[in-house]
């Protein structure tokens, strides 16, 4: 590479929202989680500054921006960059299906005013992962003379798109899927703290690991970063430990898909637990993990002592009937318990994803199936999801060459918006299990149960857990969004309106906003105080310690013949009956392990 240019080249890198209902951007003065592909695209695109990739000559300045947490102001950018001089690189970051039409949208000034504008991220890898050729939408992007970035940067793949930008010659594509880049010894994913302050506080992201095992249909992440687990070394781990520290910030959500299937997870926690003792007793760490986790010796015992603290675990669905249809055999009702009980042992938060719509659904089997969840299961958080085919899975695969209708708008592709049709219930059905699902499970009974079974654990954190519960509760039933793209104090600005809807009159649209917002904060202060008053009595409760139910009670003589979990739900029995043979077998001597995973992962290979 030669010397493209000399004084200045400005990457800016954007990390999209997308648009709500009335088409604007969801962002927040402060969002939940910062992102960790910006934090990724950071780490690489500094250790690029640093290693002057375009020349010593030119000064790389690095331009970030999360549009959840921040109006992005396409105009301003254009007018700071022809300020400070040099030519840029504008990169929208991390694009998910659903922020792809935001990404377009954001992309248009930038062309106008001939600025190169690059998208990488899950919409644009797995179409290329998955389809005989390119959506419909994407080629129009193309079209408007924007360049795609398939696959991950890592390994000097960034380098080369920085250089092309500087030299003005940037591909129309960047297609790296025929190889997935190692991450061991590669720049760690790092955000300075002025990014984090605008989320929840103290809380970073950084992946220690990508690839899955499993081969779940619905899943975009192993076709597009693949079934082998590939690991960021304890080192790196310790760098970013450190260098967090330093900015004040102990507490990271590790984004890896499944934890548990990370090849180096006792090497990683290892490291964190003599950090730990030595020098951040402050670490603590989010995690997310299969439903078997529980099964690989000392996973849970070493999360604990590594600071792990809430758990999001692919609990999916309690009917083994849909399990084995979207292929996640690996999920056993009859594990669900034990499991869970054990992360509750440890004094963990659990988070259980649960989607709705496989097609042994129907309303009433869906509310029952909750009911039988919050009766005979520990789970703190339930979080549900419409069944979506999103591009890069097989689902969507499949129903595209079907050529079986799938919405063609992508920003609702959010898994909180039905965008296929389901095989029995009908599109107002759906929804409307939908919805139910999310009443169903937090009434106010049932919140003050969990409030309950966390105070009765000694290690438990019902205040904390009481804020979690707060943050769904209220995305749900006032913002209108999916928790997880929620905040805190929701912004909206006028002329940010999605360009196919019309632009309203300020007369109608302030007022408006600052009816809504008052209106929201008279709810959000009356739930507080009905849930604090909740909190306050099972902590007060003179029976706090010796309370019990019969999720958080230890697993009885007749467990397997008095459960609804295993008898109303379709295939609960077949799933037993498999139980009990697999056990007269373990009992014989044949198993040594269970079933596949364990043994496959000792052994470091694909189940
Ligand atoms: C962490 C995570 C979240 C966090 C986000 C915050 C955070 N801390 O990062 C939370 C929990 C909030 C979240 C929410 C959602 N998520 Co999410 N999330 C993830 C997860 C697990 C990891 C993302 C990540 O960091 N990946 C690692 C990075 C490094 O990979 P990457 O983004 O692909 O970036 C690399 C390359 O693409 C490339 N690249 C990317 N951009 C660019 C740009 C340029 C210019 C260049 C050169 C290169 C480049 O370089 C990067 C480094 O190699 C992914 C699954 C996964 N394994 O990626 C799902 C995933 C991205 N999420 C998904 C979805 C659907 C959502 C939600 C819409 C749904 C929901 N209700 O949960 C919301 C949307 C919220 C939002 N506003 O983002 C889907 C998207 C699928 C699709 N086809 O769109 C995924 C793939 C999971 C899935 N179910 O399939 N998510
Ligand atoms: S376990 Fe999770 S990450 Fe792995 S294939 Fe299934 S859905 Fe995807």
């Amino acid at each position: 590479m030669g010397h493209p240019t000399s004084g200045q080249f400005h990457f800016v890198m954007i990390k999209p929202s997308h648009y709500d209902d009335d088409g604007y951007p969801i962002q927040w003065i402060r969002s939940a989680i910062p992102s960790n592909t910006l934090a990724c695209l950071y780490g690489l695109a500094e250790d690029a500054r640093r290693r002057q990739v375009l020349g010593p000559d030119v000064d790389i300045r690095l331009h970030t921006y999360d549009e959840t947490n921040r109006r992005v102001r396409p105009e301003r950018i254009i007018r700071l960059i022809r300020k400070l001089g040099g030519r840029a690189l504008i990169g929208l970051v991390g694009v998910q299906s659903n922020q792809f039409p935001r990404a377009v949208d954001l992309a248009q000034p930038f062309l106008a005013a001939g600025m190169p504008v690059c998208i990488g991220g899950f919409h644009v890898s797995g179409c290329i992962a998955m389809l005989p050729e390119l959506p419909d939408d994407i080629r129009a992007t193309q079209a408007l003379g924007i360049s795609l970035f398939a696959g991950e940067a890592e390994e000097g793949r960034l380098d080369e798109v920085l250089f092309d930008a500087s030299n003005g010659k940037l591909k129309p594509l960047y297609n790296h899927m025929d190889k997935l880049p190692s991450l061991t010894g590669e720049p760690p994913p790092f955000l300075p703290r002025q990014h984090v302050q605008r989320t929840s506080g103290s809380l970073s992201s950084v992946d220690l690991g990508r690839g899955c095992p499993y081969q779940c249909s619905f899943c975009t992440i192993i076709n597009v970063q693949g079934r082998k687990s590939r690991f960021r070394s304890p080192d790196d781990l310790e760098w970013i430990v450190r260098e967090n520290a330093a900015q004040g910030i102990h507490r990271f959500f590790i984004t890896d898909d499944n934890f548990a299937r990370n090849r180096d997870w006792e090497a990683l926690f290892d490291r964190v637990i003599e950090l730990r003792k030595r020098e951040f007793p402050k670490l603590g760490f989010t995690i997310q993990v299969d439903t078997l986790c529980h099964k690989i010796p000392n996973f849970i015992e070493k999360a604990a002592q590594a600071g792990v603290r809430r758990v999001f675990i692919g609990l999916e669905n309690i009917n083994p009937d849909n399990l084995i249809a979207a292929k996640k055999r690996q999920n056993k009702i009859t594990e669900y318990r034990d499991m869970l009980q054990k992360w509750r042992n440890h004094g963990a938060i659990t988070y259980a994803g649960y989607i709705l719509g496989f097609p042994g659904d129907t309303k009433e089997s869906i509310i029952r199936d909750i009911e039988i969840i919050k009766r005979e299961l520990p789970i703190d958080i339930l979080e549900f999801f419409f069944l979506t085919p999103l591009p890069g899975s097989e689902d969507h695969k499949v129903l595209w060459q079907k050529g079986v209708w799938m919405d063609p708008d992508m920003n609702k592709y959010d898994l909180n918006h039905r965008v296929s049709h389901h095989p029995t219930m009908s599109d107002a059905e759906w929804e409307g299990a939908y919805r139910a699902a999310w009443q169903t499970f937090y009434t106010p009974e049932h919140v003050r149960t969990i409030m309950r079974r966390s105070a009765a654990c000694k290690i438990g954190r019902p205040g904390t857990t009481l804020t979690t519960i707060l943050w769904f509760y209220l995305m749900i039933k006032f913002e209108g969004v999916h928790p997880l793209e929620g905040g805190a104090f929701r912004m909206k600005f006028r002329r940010d309106r999605r360009h196919e809807l019309k632009r309203e009159n300020p007369l109608v649209f302030y007022p408006r906003y600052a009816l809504d917002t008052a209106v929201k904060l008279r709810g959000y202060w009356r739930v507080y105080r009905r849930f604090k008053a909740m909190l306050d009595e099972a902590e007060a409760a003179p029976d706090r310690y010796s309370y019990s139910d019969t999720a958080i009670a230890p697993p009885r003589d007749d467990e397997f013949e008095a459960l609804s979990l295993y008898h109303e739900t379709a295939g609960g029995e077949a799933a037993l009956a498999r139980k009990r043979r697999d056990d007269v077998i373990r009992e014989r001597g044949h198993l040594h392990e269970a079933p596949g995973l364990a043994a496959g992962q000792a052994a470091g290979v694909d189940p």
